[in-house]
């Protein structure tokens, strides 16, 4: 199971569609991987938002994260969960969780890579990788050579987050990550689904064609 292409859903963003709705126009494009990220529900509605989202991206053979709660990405039965710097440390996430359980993790440099590595993160995300208005506190963009310093850096599957379209994922890639993780991309765009095939065929091909 590959982390080409990584789907965030978002209620503000996704032109007034369900997170299940956006999770099924993701994998209908290809999506690899779909993360429900929602901070203003409470826990019992993004719990039930994560069980719509996990019939949709089993059916579809993908991927399923939840940000920030573990509790519900464990309850609902999702594949793995996404931490911040902020959030519950990896270490503690790890001591009780599955062992198939993935963990990921939103990382600004180098360094921050490394400790989460370590402290058993799957895979990890530049975070963010271009400035992006889709965040109001992500700050700015980190850079590629940021992005190859974290490559360098770390054995596990590579994420860039923040900023990224078609206009630059090649260079995005071509740079390290094995996968981008979007937002407005996808999600924000009238034909969803359309946007999510396009994205992923530039990612394959800038890897290659593959
Ligand atoms: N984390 C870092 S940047 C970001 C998140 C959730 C937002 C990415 O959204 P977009 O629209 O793909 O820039
Ligand atoms: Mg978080």
């Amino acid at each position: 199971m590959g982390y080409d292409l990584y789907v965030i859903t978002d209620a503000g963003i996704g032109r007034g569609r369900s997170h299940a709705e956006q999770a099924g126009l993701a994998v209908e494009g290809g999506a690899d991987v779909v993360q429900l990220r929602d901070k203003a529900l409470a826990p019992r509605d993004l719990l039930a938002a994560a069980r719509a989202v996990r019939a949709v991206t089993r059916a579809a053979g993908a991927l399923f994260i939840v940000n920030d709660h573990l509790e519900v990405a464990l309850s609902a039965g999702a594949d793995g969960v996404h931490l911040g710097q902020g959030d519950l440390p990896v270490a503690a996430a790890r001591a009780v969780v599955p062992s198939d359980f993935i963990l990921g993790v939103s990382v600004g440099n180098a360094a921050e890579a490394v400790l989460a590595v370590e402290s058993g993160a799957d895979y990890v995300a530049l975070s963010p990788t271009f400035s992006t208005g889709s965040k109001a506190d992500a700050g700015p963009g980190r850079g590629l050579d940021t992005l190859r310093a974290v490559r360098a850096a770390v054995p596990v599957p590579l994420l860039a987050i923040g900023g990224i379209g078609p206009a630059n994922v090649g260079e995005v890639v071509r740079a390290g990550a094995d996968g981008v993780a979007v937002i407005s991309a996808v999600v924000g765009q009238e034909d969803a689904a359309g946007a999510a095939r396009r994205m992923k065929a530039l990612i394959v091909a800038a890897k290659g064609g593959e």
